[in-house]
């Protein structure tokens, strides 16, 4: 036997989903499956682009504005025509919704799937090479379903998986499916496989970590100030305040909370009331994917998450997430003070 580091039987991305699907025995008929080849090849893709965009001048504005107004970069464009493109051809997918898009698009063939999606989540920071993500979600429709943006205004609860890909030293795509575990692949850019290196992920139910942008703390209500308050200015003698840890890329500082614990938080407020992000494509695959690996999620209303049904494709909320044990005591400061 050669004594070496050298691992022959890895779970790959394509092994785990084909036992997967082989679990669920003759009801699977493989779409699932190939949808979900189809979206690791556009995580393979942007993360390429990523790790070359200086080099090859992506960096900086496209000179375009999204629906919403945001200035988009050059790799926003590109990492949305990756995405749209592999989903379209996939034949898998009916409707999609991608937060650089106005309206959702509608793909004709017997696709059942419909995928929300932000392609580059944190764009604002990649030209600081600092780490961004792709969230995604996917549901499966109705088989009467029309193919209308209206098919997706479903609360997070009807995700058949959900999951995001983090472009940081590594690429790191974690995926849950509905009532299942979190996984988390790290890409092997020499193989270009996705190899499963955080099986069973399970986020710890207490660490003092948060992760919030405080300079938006003037315009908090009295229990969003009263919460941040407890946590900094313990009231215990010898308490010790939480540390502080802001990336500005949801993807970055989700998977960090995920891996250490903690809390990150985006609320609504008096300048934002309806917060900043989007539920259909950033909190709800988020809060699948903490709730899955033990946490909670809920909205500026302590509404778990999940629940929340969009009226509108780009809808936003106000979100707290991460440790099933902070999130309690976020919601008993919110029934104090609110
Ligand atoms: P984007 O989808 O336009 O990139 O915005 C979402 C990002 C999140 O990744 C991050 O959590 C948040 O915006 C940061 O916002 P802010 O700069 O206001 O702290
Ligand atoms: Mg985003």
């Amino acid at each position: 036997k050669v004594n070496s580091e050298v691992q022959t039987d890895i779970v790959t991305l394509t092994r785990y989903l084909t036992e997967t699907e082989h679990a669920l025995g003759t009801t699977a008929t493989g779409d699932f499956t190939l949808l979900c080849h189809a979206l690791q090849f556009s995580f393979k893709s942007i993360a390429y682009y990523i790790r070359r965009a200086t080099l090859i001048n992506l960096v900086g504005l496209a000179g375009s504005e999204n629906k919403t107004g945001d200035e988009q970069k050059k790799l926003d464009v590109i990492g949305n025509e990756i995405f749209v493109n592999s989903m379209r051809s996939s034949g898998k997918v009916k409707v999609l919704v991608s937060e650089e898009e106005e309206n959702a698009l509608v793909f004709g063939g017997a696709g059942k799937y419909a995928v929300v999606c932000d392609p580059i989540d944190g764009s604002s920071n990649l030209d600081a090479g600092v780490s961004v993500g792709t969230i995604f979600g996917i549901f499966r429709l109705d088989d009467n379903a029309q193919g209308t943006a209206d098919d997706v205004l479903l609360p997070g609860t009807e995700l058949v998986a959900a999951g995001f890909t983090m472009y940081g030293a590594s690429a790191n795509l974690v995926l849950t499916m509905k009532g299942g575990s979190v996984n988390g692949f790290t890409l092997d850019n020499a193989l270009g496989e996705f190899i499963l290196t955080h099986p069973n992920m399970r986020m710890p139910k207490t660490r003092s970590i948060y992760s919030v942008n405080e300079g938006n703390s003037l315009y908090w209500d009295d229990a969003c100030k009263k919460y941040f308050d407890s946590i900094k200015y313990p009231a215990e003698a010898n308490g010790k305040p939480y540390s502080a840890r802001y990336i500005g890329s949801m993807v970055a500082d989700a998977y960090r909370t995920l891996c250490y614990g903690g809390i990150f938080a985006y609320p609504a407020d008096k300048k934002s009331p309806k917060g900043k992000l989007r539920i259909l494509y950033e909190c709800a695959p988020m809060a699948l994917v903490m709730e899955q690996a033990g946490g909670q999620a809920v909205d500026s209303n302590m509404k778990r998450m999940l629940e929340v049904v969009p009226t509108h494709i780009h809808d936003r909320s106000g979100i707290f997430m991460g440790s099933y044990d902070e999130i309690e005591k976020v919601k008993s400061i919110f029934a104090k003070y609110r």
